[in-house]
């Protein structure tokens, strides 16, 4: 009798121990602070998976920069150091045209033109992805973007000379175009930078604002609402396709759930994020119109430059966004 026992409690340690050895954990870098939307949003798809797939496979989040700074997730996954992770895909337009799509000014301003412009470049986006051995899983929308200073700025005249936090290369264009001094610098590191003076002003949502307790530093925001930049979430082609096809249909059906997810909570936080910063002091309006048309100025040359740059399939996305 007692034999059996320990047989029997012998098979079940071991079947055990057969699970968690085929039981994968896969982290996943994030470049934005663990409470912002995004990254609470990427912490729900990473249970989504973990649960439908009876644990098979555990993804678990490393918000803000922690595992890997925003400008080298990227990297880090198409070489598989990391096997899946969020980025800002504007932010590699240099690698590829495609990516800065949702950067360029004034093209799609609102949520409902937001989704019609990534519904128009989804599929090449993700085609641009595949060929840097990278899977495409779901993408999500910051709130409209407006610019952050502290000091009144009626026109383009007002802003040169200062310098301006860019986080990707149409922010740095535009800055250019305004005769400021552009300086790259992740979200991560934003209010250290603007403290310190090596950043005066950004133009960000009100998302990231109210992340880096702006108010501190800053006096200005103009909601000039230029466009919606997109976090992406994408997975290592090599490590997707080493996955069973019900673990790769999870991971699909989480990341359409987080896309719809994502951007409600996006569209809901929007307007909040500005009443914070009003109430934190800030004074919160729109531009002047010498500002407005300053601005529209820069976005129908960076509208022209980009159309250059991608080509005949940059012309098919907008193309078919304007047919919508
Ligand atoms: N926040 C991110 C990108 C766009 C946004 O709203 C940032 O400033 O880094």
């Amino acid at each position: 009798m007692k034999f059996y026992v320990k047989l029997l409690a012998a098979t079940a340690l071991t079947m055990a121990g057969a699970n968690a050895a085929s039981a994968e954990k896969w982290d996943m870098p994030m470049a934005y602070p663990a409470t912002n939307y995004h990254s609470e949003n990427g912490a729900e798809f990473a249970k989504c998976v973990t649960d439908g797939s009876g644990g098979k496979l555990e993804i678990v989040t490393h918000p803000g920069g922690s595992l890997f700074s925003g400008n080298d997730i990227k990297r880090a996954v198409q070489t598989g150091q990391a096997p899946i992770g969020e980025r800002l895909l504007s932010a590699h337009a240099n690698e590829n045209p495609l990516f800065g799509v949702d950067s360029i000014p004034f093209l799609a301003t609102s949520f409902a033109d937001s989704d019609k412009l990534w519904k128009a470049a989804k599929d090449q986006v993700a085609a641009a992805l595949d060929e840097q051995n990278l899977v495409f899983v779901y993408s999500v929308p910051w709130p409209p973007q407006g610019f952050y200073f502290k000091k009144d700025v009626n026109s383009a005249a007002d802003m040169k000379g200062i310098k301006f936090r860019a986080y990707n290369a149409a922010t740095a264009r535009i800055a250019e175009l305004a005769g400021m001094t552009p300086v790259q610098i992740e979200a991560a590191e934003l209010s250290q930078a603007l403290a310190t003076g090596v950043a005066e002003a950004f133009i960000s949502s009100g998302s990231t604002g109210v992340d880096s307790k702006v108010w501190e530093s800053l006096t200005h925001f103009y909601d000039v609402q230029a466009w919606l930049p997109r976090n992406s979430v994408f997975v290592n082609k090599d490590a997707y396709n080493a996955l069973d096809d019900a673990t790769k249909t999870t991971i699909m059906e989480c990341g359409a759930k987080a896309a719809a997810a994502g951007e409600a909570t996006a569209q809901e936080l929007s307007a909040k994020y500005l009443k914070t910063l009003a109430e934190n002091g800030m004074k919160v309006q729109g531009p002047s119109d010498q500002l407005k048309s300053d601005l529209q100025g820069f976005g129908a040359t960076m509208t022209e430059e980009w159309l250059k740059n991608a080509g005949d399939k940059g012309k098919a996305i907008i193309d078919a966004y304007k047919a919508m």
